[in-house]
């Protein structure tokens, strides 16, 4: 049975086969976080760390609910050259945005901040900054991402020395199954 999640994917799917660049996505993630609740299959939030909770993967595109239990944050990070649009569900989230030194080692340097409410939409690709995401003010929060192409692995930063690590990306849980990762 169709479902406005369901829908939203298969017009993702139409959208990234038309256009690369995917114009329209940030229309459809606004439309959709702002009126819709069953994403609930993929509401997990646990202990220690936000969880990634897969809803559809393509070859163009990955499309996954993020649960950001309070205090829980993802390191600065970037997206292996792909595009990322975020959309929010419930809560708010902040977005900080930070460059390495031109030497690339030594303290990351903390650029804007943001807060997107619910029904809110960012876009952030490298070229725009390294990035961190969490709850604003601490609290829970949980938002839609996508990212195209897919990818599952992605560099992480040290805010102190610049260090840069690779690390893999992994689901909390896909299609609402809990994988135990
Ligand atoms: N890129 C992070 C979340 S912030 S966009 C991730 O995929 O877990
Ligand atoms: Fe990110």
């Amino acid at each position: 049975m169709s479902s406005p999640i369901t829908e939203l994917c298969d017009a993702l799917d139409t959208v990234f086969q038309q256009d690369p660049r995917g114009t329209a996505v940030p229309g459809l993630l606004d439309a959709y976080t702002s009126a819709h609740s069953d994403w609930e299959f993929c509401r997990h939030f646990i202990e220690g760390q936000y969880t990634r909770n897969l809803v559809r993967h393509t070859e163009n595109y990955e499309m996954m609910v993020l649960c950001w239990g309070r205090g829980q944050e993802s390191p600065v990070h970037s997206h292996m050259g792909q595009r990322c649009w975020m959309s929010v569900l419930e809560g708010t989230v902040e977005e900080v945005h930070f460059r390495r030194q031109e030497e690339g080692l030594g303290p990351l340097i903390e650029g804007s901040s943001r807060n997107f409410n619910k029904g809110q939409t960012a876009f952030i690709n490298d070229d725009i900054a390294l990035h961190l995401m969490r709850g604003a003010g601490g609290e829970a929060a949980a938002s839609l991402h996508v990212y195209s192409k897919p990818f599952a692995a992605c560099l992480t930063y040290d805010c102190d020395t610049g260090v840069e690590s690779a690390i893999p990306l992994t689901y909390h849980s896909v299609e609402g199954v809990v994988s135990g990762v």
